[in-house]
């Protein structure tokens, strides 16, 4: 038995050395007791096993494309509402960018934006052209653009960047796909035309936290967990890999996290045993409150992070990777837990929208990948850079592949 004062109880550390999984009662006493020692010294077992020393990070670009959004989650301080009677076509509604601004200081003046797929391209070009690996593409639930909006920006990038991984679009924005689609297409739709057009991946985002209780007081008119789960065991059973997220330190409770976690390995059991997919990572997204309807509330802590990172790492030992997304734990905190069971600190990023502490209230936030080697090195553990499906990228000062593949890419890396 844990206590609040003592260790995390010993009959934990046996089910964690005989593989088996820890349960809801387990989940809560990690939370509940103040040994954090033991804890970190669990998940990095088995971090261990899995990964020995190896802590990866990837080269990338965060685009969202637009903040306009038909949701009000609380927790959110990234949307903005529709203007009435606006177009609704980047180029058409007057709404987006020029190509010649500088998207980071036009998307953070708190208006509403949406980019053109020129805009978008634009940017996923410069990206590519610079040695990035993937684009990760995600925005606001937009009440106006039209599906071809989303497989002509993938088929637009496919063809000016051919190997950049398009990781794209949450499970929510997937749903939303489906219904404004027309005529209207089934996920299973949705997404293989989205595959046709290039999409690599999904992105976790938008799962939140799977308790009916927490959805109505934060998240009330986004849908709910069975249609996420919906779209990732389709996305699974076609044979794209996906990610998986947990918003964490809002209106929930540590046992709602737990549970949480708990659907994801059992979501994830299904996957390995049936399905051509599964996730490939839990990222634990660390609440920051500043901005959205939920203010007033402080947001996780230091040690709450390295806990729930720790945990989410004992709770799902069936995902391969736990990533520590250093936008919101902060790039110090990331660095500590990679001896708290994460393997992964994400990528260079550059702009992000939805939430700006990092960029001190702007988009530009980027750690450069000396930034995130050293991190690394100096935590004790090797770095890797990855691609999106987490395959060793090799890289020399102006060419890229990724271990196994036939095609390399000749780039020229920014100037220091
Ligand atoms: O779905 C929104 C979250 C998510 C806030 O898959 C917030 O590798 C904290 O999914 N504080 C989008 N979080 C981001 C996302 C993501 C990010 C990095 C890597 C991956 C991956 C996925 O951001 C949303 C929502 O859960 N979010 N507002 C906020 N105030």
């Amino acid at each position: 038995m844990a206590t609040t004062e003592g260790q995390p109880s010993r009959d934990i550390r046996y089910k964690l050395d005989a593989g088996k999984p820890l349960t809801l009662e387990d989940g809560v006493r990690l939370y509940e007791s103040r040994d954090i020692h033991t804890l970190g010294e669990l998940a990095n077992n088995v971090r261990e096993r899995l990964h020995g020393r190896m802590a990866c990070y990837n080269i990338n670009l965060h685009i969202n494309y637009t903040n306009y959004c038909v949701l009000r989650c609380k927790f959110c301080s990234f949307y903005r509402p529709y203007p009435k009677g606006a177009a609704g076509f980047p180029g058409a509604s007057g709404h987006g960018h020029s190509e010649s601004q500088d998207l980071a200081d036009s998307a953070h003046d708190n208006a509403g934006y949406e980019l053109s797929i020129d805009e978008i391209v634009a940017q996923a070009r410069g990206a590519y052209a610079r040695g990035a690996t993937e684009v990760h593409i995600t925005g606001g639930l937009h009440p106006a653009l039209p599906f071809t909006y989303y497989t002509d920006m993938c088929n637009a990038i496919r063809e000016t960047c051919p190997h950049i991984h398009i990781k794209a679009f949450t499970a929510i924005e997937i749903i939303h796909f489906a219904r404004i689609s027309k005529p209207r297409l089934s996920i299973g739709e949705i997404l293989t035309h989205l595959w046709d057009a290039g999409l690599g991946s999904l992105p976790g985002g938008g799962a939140e936290i799977f308790d009916d209780r927490v959805h109505d007081e934060a998240f009330k008119t986004k849908v709910g967990e069975a249609e996420w789960f919906e779209v990732h065991s389709t996305a699974h059973e076609l044979g794209i890999f996906t990610n998986a997220t947990m918003l964490y330190g809002h209106v929930e409770t540590p046992a709602e996290r737990i549970k949480h976690l708990i659907k994801l390995r059992e979501h994830q059991k299904e996957s390995l045993r049936s399905r051509k997919a599964h996730f490939n990572c839990v990222v634990p997204l660390s609440f920051v409150p500043e901005g959205s309807a939920l203010s007033h509330l402080p947001g996780p802590s230091g040690l709450d992070d390295l806990k729930t990172l720790a945990i989410s790492r004992l709770m799902c030992p069936n995902i391969p990777h736990i990533k520590a997304f250093w936008i919101m734990q902060t790039p110090k905190l990331a660095q500590v837990s990679l001896n708290w069971g994460v393997d992964d600190i994400d990528g260079t990023v550059v702009y992000y929208d939805i939430t700006k502490r990092e960029g001190g209230g702007t988009t530009r936030q980027e750690l450069t990948v000396e930034k995130l080697r050293r991190l690394i090195v100096e935590a004790g553990c090797k770095p890797v850079e990855r691609d999106s499906l987490y395959r060793p990228v090799i890289r020399d000062e102006n060419t890229w592949c990724v271990e196994g593949q036939p095609w390399s890419v000749t780039y020229s890396p920014s100037p220091a």
